[in-house]
């Protein structure tokens, strides 16, 4: 009984460290200065780098405002809103601009070399689109993706149609096995025939 009871405190301390570890491993990055131009149709050149803008792009979220020249600040970070990012670069979530309203950063992705693709933002919005993809648009992080498991990559890896933690086989989002753990199947085994039997010289003859 004693032994039970060290075993688990030692085990919550372990858990505990490794969590901790997590957090201080959790990466962050920032907008490349010579990099950091998207465009809004109604909100013009938007920097996304801009002086006390301070943009941090980390494994769960975008903080920090990012400059419009028509419409100044937009908060990646509001009260009741945010911009996501899923640890694989995909982002979700709004932004809020003081003049405008909300600005859904839905269809934005930050692909594995740290550049923004996509388009936030909707036409029928007051805020319009904010096109990453134009002619001069180019915004790029030195974040990268986390190294996400297969039970928290957002994708449904064994194509039974449940992603991550709907997927019964996924215990929790560390755990790196999607498909079901099932008994491993030995291979066939191989034929036990025995060999045609080499006919001796002596028989023929
Ligand atoms: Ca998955
Ligand atoms: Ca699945
Ligand atoms: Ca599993
Ligand atoms: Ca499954």
């Amino acid at each position: 009984m004693q032994n039970k009871t060290k075993f688990k405190l030692l085990l919550l301390f372990l858990v505990t460290i490794f969590c901790f570890a997590n957090f201080a491993l959790a990466a962050e990055g920032t907008i490349d200065p010579d990099y950091k131009y998207a465009w809004g149709e109604n909100m013009g050149w938007l920097n996304f780098a801009a002086t006390n803008g301070d943009v941090v792009v980390s494994d769960t979220a975008l903080t920090g405002y990012v400059w419009s020249e028509n419409y100044g600040w937009i908060n990646l970070a509001p009260t009741n809103g945010g911009v996501d990012n899923n640890c694989s670069g995909i982002l979700s979530g709004y932004a809020w601009s003081e003049g405008l309203g909300w600005i859904d950063f839905t269809g934005v992705t930050i692909n594995s070399v740290g550049e923004f693709t996509g388009m936030a933002g909707n036409a029928e919005d007051p805020a319009g689109r904010i096109n990453f993809d134009c002619l001069n648009c180019d915004v790029r992080t030195d974040w990268r993706h986390c190294i996400a498991t297969q039970c928290s990559d957002g994708n449904d890896n064994d194509n039974d149609g449940k992603i991550d933690l709907e997927d019964s086989d996924c215990s929790s989002t560390a755990d790196n096995k999607e498909s079901p753990d099932g008994p491993v199947r030995n291979p066939p085994s191989a034929p036990t025939a025995a060999p045609p039997s080499v006919i001796s010289t002596t028989e023929v003859q």
